[in-house]
């Protein structure tokens, strides 16, 4: 397994098994200068289609790694795999619900230290993770920290995802978690297809990730790469 360094990542692409990807543009985005790629989704996420996808991805040397949202896609092979637990979800099923049940039965032969406990934050209500997750995603800053907080400090989870998916979120929110962590690292997610989007969430937060304008415009989203990684990003842990 490579060494998963996460605290050195700072651009990361997300692919999806259920789109369609080339040959060729999987070769751009590998060899980008990303520092991981993670492989999810919210639908159509089946075995076969993350099997086929991290086959692929395997070719190259960047660290690999799965989201995991449905027990019966899970896939051996990954570098980690990142275990989202919806921070701000109505059905506790997200939280530890699913958790419980796949432990209960695969617990004898779970890879422990391949798993990366994620606090995961749903702030765009129109997303799909939104609706699958029934999260309850209008939130105000104030009431968006304090969920990063409870990930942060009472559950003491190493990451907190917050995620605007298909939609540039608002910076200051992020910001805000971010300046109130004392452990957790912060991932943002979510509408980054320009240079000064990547700039502007390379600002916020610790990890930048880039998943839909791949599929869209390849050249913007090889662009986010430098633009991320020319912002230096204070200390905050
Ligand atoms: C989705 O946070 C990622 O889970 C990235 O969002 O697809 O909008 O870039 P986009």
């Amino acid at each position: 397994m490579d060494d998963i360094q996460l605290p050195s990542w700072r651009h990361v692409f997300k692919l999806d098994p259920d789109k369609e990807i080339s040959d060729e543009a999987l070769d751009k985005v590998c060899l980008s200068g990303t520092d991981a790629i993670i492989v999810g989704g919210s639908s159509g996420i089946t075995f076969d289609n993350t099997v086929d996808l991290m086959a692929r991805i395997r070719r190259y040397e960047l660290p690999v790694v799965q989201e995991v949202s449905d027990l019966d896609a899970v896939v051996p092979g990954f570098d980690a795999y990142l275990i989202p637990m919806v921070l701000n979800t109505t059905n506790p099923d997200w939280l530890v619900g699913q958790h419980q049940r796949a432990i209960e039965q695969y617990g004898y032969m779970m890879p422990w230290d391949l798993l990366i406990p994620e606090g995961y934050l749903i702030l765009n209500p129109e997303c799909t993770a939104a609706k699958v997750s029934e999260a309850k995603a209008n939130l105000t800053k104030k009431e968006a920290v304090a969920y990063a907080q409870v990930a942060d400090k009472l559950m003491r989870l190493p990451l907190v995802y917050v995620e605007y998916s298909g939609a540039f979120g608002d910076m200051d929110a992020v910001k805000a978690i971010r300046t109130a962590m004392s452990q957790a690292f912060v991932i943002y997610g979510g509408g980054v297809t320009t240079v000064e989007q990547a700039q502007e969430a390379a600002e916020a937060a610790d990890i930048v990730v880039v998943g839909n304008i791949i599929y869209e415009d390849m050249a913007a989203a090889l662009a986010t790469v430098n633009a991320v990684k020319a912002v230096a990003i204070e200390d905050n842990i």
